[in-house]
């Protein structure tokens, strides 16, 4: 490709990206209950915690995964935001200080720092609960059934087999070594399953997908799953804490396992590269509709924060 070809293919991703993200902080607004409805504080909380910050790298799957299937967009922004609920919540209880103990998360003072302990506390658990609610009261899906699916899909990738299992690992874990198969089996769930939740959710708010052109999106979901916690481990060992918006080096103050005390940084980000390249050839049978999600695996291992 010409350097002005790619440059215009860059700043048409930009484009795309910022317009989802926009269009994720207007959902997520209207979504969440308003400030000063009661118990005001504790939305006030919940708001804070969820609105002006992150990447939305979720929603963004979720989209580009729906553009594969003609999803509505009106049904993409609310499959999106149960998963980047999910998510925010998961940031709130992964700061407080009987799990990772952060002070600053997406440039900001954490949610128990900003308020208190117990509203950071309340504040996951109504997310997780308004997650499932948005879920469940929009219509997502032609086929209740496979509504029904997406609202199982959430619930598998947030709990024991999924998000919390991969923190369990990840707390019992702490100064010890993991070896590669027990970090994968630990990253692949506190991670990778939220992540891969939200490409399933986005192709299931669109025409239904023959069952190898589902296996493939999940293959290629499970690679970018697991390249997203190899680059964050990256990351905090090389980037700043003011190009993170939370404090880097935790990993190893904190004597945590990650793919940078196994196997360096270098190799580790050769690892990620590896990973997108495993993604990108999965998505070949999509062609030019699987444009996004190929743009979004470039972004996913190649981002500096
Ligand atoms: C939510 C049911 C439920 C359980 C929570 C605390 C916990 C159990 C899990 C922690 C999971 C966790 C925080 C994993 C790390 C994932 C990660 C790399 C987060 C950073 O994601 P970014 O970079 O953040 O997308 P932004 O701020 O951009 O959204």
């Amino acid at each position: 490709m010409a350097r002005t070809e790619v440059k215009a293919v860059e700043s048409d991703f930009m484009a795309w990206m910022g317009s989802v993200q926009a269009r994720m902080e207007n959902a997520l607004a209207r979504l969440l209950p308003a400030a000063n409805l009661a118990p005001a504080r504790l939305h006030e909380a919940m708001r804070y915690a969820t609105l002006e910050g992150g990447k939305r790298v979720r929603p963004l799957l979720a989209f580009a995964a729906g553009e594969l299937v003609e999803a509505p967009a009106q049904r993409l922004e609310v499959a999106a935001s149960a998963v980047e609920l999910i998510h925010a919540y998961s940031l709130v209880h992964d700061d407080m200080p009987c799990m990772d103990d952060g002070l600053l998360r997406r440039g900001k003072p954490t949610v128990h720092v900003e308020f208190d302990e117990p509203t950071a506390l309340l504040v996951g658990d109504a997310l997780g609960s308004l997650a499932f609610q948005v879920l469940s009261e929009h219509r997502l899906a032609d086929d209740p059934a496979a509504q029904l699916d997406m609202v199982k899909a959430l619930a598998v990738a947030s709990g024991s087999r999924g998000m919390a299992g991969g923190q369990a690992v990840d707390l019992e874990s702490t100064g010890k070594t993991l070896d590669l198969p027990e970090l994968e089996f630990m990253h692949i769930r506190k991670t990778g399953a939220i992540i891969r939740a939200a490409v399933v959710l986005g192709a299931a708010c669109g025409k239904p997908l023959p069952e190898t052109a589902r296996a493939r999106l999940d293959h290629y979901a499970k690679c970018v799953g697991l390249a997203f916690q190899v680059v964050d481990d990256v990351l905090d060992a090389e980037a700043s804490t003011a190009t993170l918006g939370k404090t880097a080096g935790k990993d190893a103050k904190h004597h945590k396992p990650t793919y940078v005390s196994a196997m360096g940084a270098a190799r580790a980000q050769a690892f990620a590269e590896a990973l997108r390249a495993d993604a990108q050839a999965s998505l070949a049978e999509f062609g030019a509709r699987g444009a996004r999600l190929r743009q979004l695996a470039d972004f996913i291992v190649l981002r500096k924060f």
